[in-house]
């Protein structure tokens, strides 16, 4: 049987990079995208020992690039069994009141309308095949909002609404659709929002044990390796010390 492929947006770190590298030791064919030409070719350059590799750069918010580069795909790289809808990022961590438009407008158009543009070119193509896998990621903060998360929080309750419309809407096309929302993971995520500020994004995980990039992708692997008639529609997982956005277990 010939291996499955699956696109990754957001795969030259976090948890889009760690699932890339999962995916590669079980055998799934990948197409990784991002920005960072350098960190792709990297990636490209380890991973092509196990499986097929092809890497597409482009900034999600564009909606022609991101026409252009899955349209013009090497016939080898046509049919997508997976996507992974994982580009994105917090910008900022301010009240409302003091919030940056710039962030605002780079969280929804990354976050929302960039997972909006990606998904709207292959859709058709898992129609055409009647078989795709679709996984949203998606956040606890897109379940509860927390102080200061607004807009970041506004992101990812729409990535919600959207798993939740694409999972209704292609019901009846054999394509599976499923959100996985994590808790606190120790990735660049907060070297990000706070725009280069490491020592303020390593606060964010000392004290407790965060979730791991790693432990993301080992859940998603699972997700998509169950018998293909079961859907994981929608899937919550935080460290052990975490029980909400605002309670976390701190030493
Ligand atoms: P990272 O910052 O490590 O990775 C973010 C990825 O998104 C990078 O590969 C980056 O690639 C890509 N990306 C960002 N902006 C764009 C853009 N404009 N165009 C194309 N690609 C873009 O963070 P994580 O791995 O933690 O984040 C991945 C996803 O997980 C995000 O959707 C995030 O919201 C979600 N998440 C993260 C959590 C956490 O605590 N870390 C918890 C819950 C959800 P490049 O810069 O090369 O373009
Ligand atoms: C990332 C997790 O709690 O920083 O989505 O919003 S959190």
């Amino acid at each position: 049987m010939s291996r499955p492929t699956a696109l990754i947006t957001g795969a030259t770190s976090g948890i889009g990079a760690a699932t890339a590298k999962h995916f590669a030791k079980n055998g799934i064919n990948l197409i990784l995208c991002g920005r960072r030409q350098e960190r792709l070719d990297a990636l490209k350059n380890e991973l092509q020992q196990l499986v097929e590799v092809h890497t597409l750069t482009f900034d999600v918010r564009n909606k022609k690039d991101v026409e252009n580069a899955i349209n013009d795909l090497p016939e080898a790289f046509q049919h997508i069994d997976i996507l992974i809808n994982n580009a994105g990022n917090a910008h900022g961590l301010d009240p409302i009141q003091d919030g940056s438009t710039d962030d605002w407008d780079a969280m929804l158009d990354i976050n929302v309308k960039g997972l909006l543009y990606v998904s709207d070119r292959i859709i058709p193509k898992m129609i055409a095949q009647n078989s795709g896998h679709i996984i949203n990621i998606g956040s606890t903060a897109g379940k509860e909002v927390y102080p200061k998360g607004n807009v970041y929080c506004a992101s990812k309750h729409a990535v919600d609404a959207i798993n939740q419309g694409m999972r209704i809407d292609l019901n009846g096309y054999n394509i599976r659709v499923g959100a996985v929302n994590p808790g606190m993971v120790e990735t660049e995520f907060s070297e990000v929002r706070f725009k280069g500020d490491s020592e303020k994004a390593d606060k964010v995980y000392q004290g407790f044990k965060p979730l791991q990039a790693e432990d993301i992708a080992d859940i998603i692997h699972f997700v998509v390796t169950r018998p293909y008639h079961v859907n994981i529609a929608d899937l919550v997982v935080m460290s052990v010390d975490q029980a909400s956005s605002t309670v976390v277990n701190k030493q």
